[in-house]
């Protein structure tokens, strides 16, 4: 039993505590990743790219990539020459997850919509893409093509012109981004490549620097909390998406679930990152007990363990014991999720009551490395509790709702006296007397 076994996860035992959602918010592990703390670093960064540009950015490769690029741009050419570095099943894999993230993501552009509110009273919305957008793909710990095609299909699907993908420059490859990072790009048809990481490359993105890199509308893309520090400081300048923490799971099971299902998937995102969170949320202790040892077993085998072992023992992973389903439904909401995994009896009617969670992998056979992947969904999730507001990256962060009005003499007509009145209250009689003037004629 739970006394007896030796956990790797700590354990938050909600039952018989009757907590209000109010309450869940303060009980529900997190980590604790403090950006603002982050912003005096940057802030330093930023105004060094605004100030010296292109001289400013190999400092920055060199003091923190190890490594000053020979073109900060990447030639079009050694993007396409990155294609013949890759086995064919990583490109065969590649172009599966493009088919499928572009599939989906065309889908989701909201189309246009135009009301007529009265007799001769158009209201129209239509969304516009941005023209120009920088995505960020980080270098760090793994490198990430997968996000290249996240970020490249959803800036493609709302039909964004003019792309530039910024990612650290790689020691190992003489300066120039991960083979992988360009044949991806290459797949995508993307260009515009930077070899410039970190803040500088957010630096470079919002402010553009001269004889080098045009300045962007939006910024997207997860990176460390410098990244996520800079974006918050140029955000205003340009456009970002939410900022990105380190990746989190958590699964509602209960006692029908698999528990090697389960535990493979927890491990799976703690390989990330040691601030990585993983959170199994049960009404089944048994169920818990089982994980358990099947976290053990597979902790043995596991390549990167150092930061798997600091992930899953870090305060930001536990296991949560509830009383039943509505309360991990209420636990789950609480945490707001990147991911969340549904392994219980009817796992489609408990997602459909989930209101907070970045994106729901239902059932068993839905494992969120799948939508890292090549489901089809995006992987650029909303973390650290924010899904309580903030959606995934997809067509819509780069999309604008402009609306268009329209109204003939008599729709005016019709309702100018009301405009005149409203005017009137709030004590701007000049806008009262534009519509006047039309009602005289
Ligand atoms: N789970 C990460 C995305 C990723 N996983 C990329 C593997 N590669 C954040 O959603
Ligand atoms: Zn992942």
């Amino acid at each position: 039993r739970a006394t007896r076994l030796e956990c790797v996860l700590s354990r938050i035992d909600l039952r018989d505590r009757h907590l209000t959602a109010r309450e869940l918010l303060g009980v529900v592990p997190r980590a604790d990743v403090d950006v603002s703390h982050a912003l005096a670093t940057v802030e330093p960064i930023l105004a060094a790219v605004r100030e010296r540009g292109a001289d400013a950015l190999r400092e920055f490769g060199e003091r923190f990539d190890g490594v000053v690029p020979e073109h900060l741009r990447v030639p079009a050419a050694r993007i396409e020459a990155a294609l013949e570095t890759q086995d064919e099943a990583v490109l065969d894999a590649l172009r599966e997850a493009i088919a499928r993230v572009r599939t989906f993501h065309d889908a989701t552009v909201p189309p246009p919509v135009s009301v007529q509110v009265a007799p001769g009273a158009t209201v129209s919305q239509r969304w516009i893409p941005v023209g120009r957008v920088g995505l960020y793909v980080p270098g760090g710990l793994a490198v990430y093509p997968s996000s290249v095609v996240m970020n490249v299909v959803a800036a493609q699907a709302a039909g964004v012109e003019s792309i530039a993908v910024a990612t650290p420059p790689q020691k190992e490859f003489g300066g120039e981004p991960h083979p992988t990072i360009l044949a991806a790009c290459a797949l995508l048809g993307v260009d515009e490549v930077y070899a410039v990481g970190g803040a500088q490359a957010v630096g470079m993105l919002a402010y553009g620097v001269d004889d080098l890199c045009d300045p962007v509308d939006v910024i997207t893309g997860p990176g460390n909390v410098y990244v996520a520090a800079a974006k918050r400081a140029v955000n205003g300048v340009v456009g970002i998406d939410s900022e990105a923490g380190p990746t989190e799971i958590a699964i509602i099971a209960d006692d029908s679930a698999d528990a090697g299902y389960v535990a493979a998937d927890l491990l799976s995102q703690a390989e990330h990152d040691p601030m990585a969170g993983s959170v199994l949320i049960t009404d089944s202790e048994a169920l818990a007990d089982a994980v358990e040892l099947a976290l053990a077993a597979r902790m043995d085998e596991t390549k990167h363990l150092a930061r798997t072992k600091e992930a899953l023992t870090g305060r930001q992973s536990a296991v949560i014991l509830t009383e039943d389903i509505d309360q991990s439904v209420a636990v789950a909401d609480a945490y707001g999720a990147e991911h969340l995994e549904i392994h219980t009896r009817d796992a489609a009617d408990v997602a459909a009551r989930i209101r907070s969670a970045g994106a729901i992998f239902v059932g068993p056979h839905t494992p969120v490395p799948l939508g890292d992947y090549l489901a089809g969904s995006n992987h650029v999730l909303p973390t650290g509790g924010t899904a309580r507001f903030a959606s995934g990256l997809g067509a819509h962060s780069f999309l604008k709702a402009v609306s268009t009005i329209h109204y003939t003499a008599d729709a005016l007509a019709e309702v100018g006296h009301k405009v005149i009145a409203l005017a009137n209250a709030e004590d701007l009689p000049a806008h009262g007397e534009a519509i006047a003037a039309r009602l005289q004629d």
